[in-house]
């Protein structure tokens, strides 16, 4: 079968300030709180590579949104470091960082490469983590002015804006688990930072709306459709939970201006209902999303406890994973490879959600050690990572045949970039980078994605 994309469809790459520009002591960044967790444990990241040094975008970005274009990119998702912005959190503007945004921008402009610029990529600055983080209020409202403050620098530049990425995940790795700082476990704690994540995008999209400013405005999620164990009620009770806990939370809002009531009677039940107010929650429902960024890598498949937990409330009070016999797992990850996830997250945004304007914002593989694939002419033959490209193609060709509005797709991510505590380990690019020589080299798939982008089509996944 000959799978072809709409016209106009949007072929990019995502990465984030945090996780591909690195910094020098003269720019004027302030820091943020994986500089200072990084600072503090080094020890916790993989090789102890951390985010300044070894990622070099904000030196190199010249030659390097050149290399992307070469690799057929129309369009290309960047974030906007806030504390590199306005380092200290709220005040002074580093005028450094203007020059070097607006030049960024203005390059990809002149390559024919869509600016999509999310404000918010994980990465607080860290004079507001010490004043209590997302769990304050006037965090919202500082995030809410940076936000003011980026439309009004660069909004000539951008034709799509995005005002967070997996704000989920935040919740979950930072305040439900030790994943991202500050590491802090607590339930009611989590809540009230999810309350405000939601309210803070809603008061980004109200700013920009109010202030005229031109162009789109959304969120990226991550959405992972959620299958139970089987058909028992207690299962599909456990599914429709974490469905509740982990998509919809920041779904719901986005594109309904509302939260999930199964939610909210769990949260009230177990006296974690965040602090709020009625004008918040008006500001929220009236301020739905203009496009839906989607990051899709695996699904998510539960079942019930087994035994009721003892401690207190946490989220697998009500759900546990369930290890799928016939999964296909990506080893280095640890993630279910599940192509025809994306299909289903397609046609349920159509049915449930009035079918939105909507783009896979990530969708890619991270492999470990991926320099074995190098040939003689040094470059890396990554057909395993052009074949989980070609299954989740076609998977969305059909939902897209299927009438979903999906408008593009873009890849995690164009150049070799950092991950997080998992640092350098696993790689994602259509283009290595090689940590010692900072010298760029596109990967096969680099080649496959230029064919692809450039006619639209899909070319076979193992052709030489
Ligand atoms: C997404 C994040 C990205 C990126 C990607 C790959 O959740 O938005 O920042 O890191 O996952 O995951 P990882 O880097 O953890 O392998």
């Amino acid at each position: 079968m000959n799978y072809t994309f709409p016209n106009n469809f949007y072929w990019g790459s995502a990465t984030s300030a945090p996780q591909s520009e690195g910094y020098h002591p003269l720019d004027g960044k302030g820091q943020n709180i994986w500089d200072y967790w990084f600072e503090q444990n080094p020890e916790l990241f993989f090789d102890q590579v951390g985010p300044e040094t070894t990622s070099t975008f904000s030196q190199n970005y010249r030659e390097d949104l050149a290399l992307l274009s070469q690799v057929g990119l129309n369009s290309l998702r960047i974030s906007i470091s806030w504390s590199r912005l306005i380092p200290e959190g709220t005040g002074a503007i580093n005028e450094q960082a203007v020059i070097f945004y607006r030049d960024v921008l203005s390059t990809m402009h002149t390559l024919g490469i869509e600016p999509f610029v999310n404000l918010f990529h994980f990465d607080l600055p860290m004079p507001l983590q010490n004043v209590g983080g997302w769990e304050n209020r006037d965090v919202v409202d500082a995030y809410a002015t940076y936000a003011n403050t980026c439309f009004t620098l660069f909004g000539d530049l951008v034709p799509h804006w995005f005002t967070f990425n997996e704000p989920i995940v935040i919740v979950e790795c930072g305040y439900l688990d030790h994943f991202h700082y500050p590491c802090i476990v607590d339930s009611r704690r989590a809540a009230q930072v999810g309350y405000h994540l939601a309210l803070a995008h809603a008061l980004a999209v109200d700013t920009f709306r109010t202030g005229g400013f031109s162009g789109e405005i959304g969120i990226i999620v991550n959405l992972s459709p959620t299958y139970p164990k089987n058909d028992e009620p207690q299962h599909k009770y456990a599914a429709l939970i974490a469905d509740c806990f982990l998509n919809r939370s920041f779904l719901d809002p986005a594109l309904k201006g509302t939260f999930p009531q199964p939610l909210v009677d769990i949260l009230k039940k177990h006296a974690c209902l965040p602090t709020y107010s009625d004008s918040d929650l008006a500001i929220i429902a009236q301020n739905r999303v203009d496009i839906l960024g989607v990051n899709y890598y695996q699904p998510r498949r539960v079942q019930a406890p087994s035994t009721p937990n003892t401690h207190s409330f946490m989220p697998d009070t009500y759900f546990i994973p369930y290890e799928w016999p016939k999964r296909v797992m990506n080893p280095y990850r640890g993630w279910e490879i599940y192509p025809e996830g994306i299909f289903d997250l397609a046609m349920r945004l159509k049915t449930e959600y009035d079918n939105p304007r909507w783009y896979v914002a990530e969708n890619g593989m991270g492999v470990e050690n991926e320099q074995r694939f190098t040939n003689e002419s040094g470059q890396i033959q990554d057909i395993y990572r052009i074949q989980f490209f070609y299954d989740h193609l076609t998977a969305l060709a059909r939902a897209i045949n299927a009438g979903s509005n999906c408008v593009g797709y873009h890849v995690w991510t164009g150049i070799d970039n950092w991950s997080w505590l998992n640092a350098y380990k696993n790689r994602y690019g259509l283009i290595s980078l090689d940590l010692t020589t900072q010298k760029r080299t596109v990967k096969r798939s680099g080649e496959w994605f230029y064919e692809l982008a450039t006619t639209n089509t899909l070319p076979k996944p193992l052709a030489k």
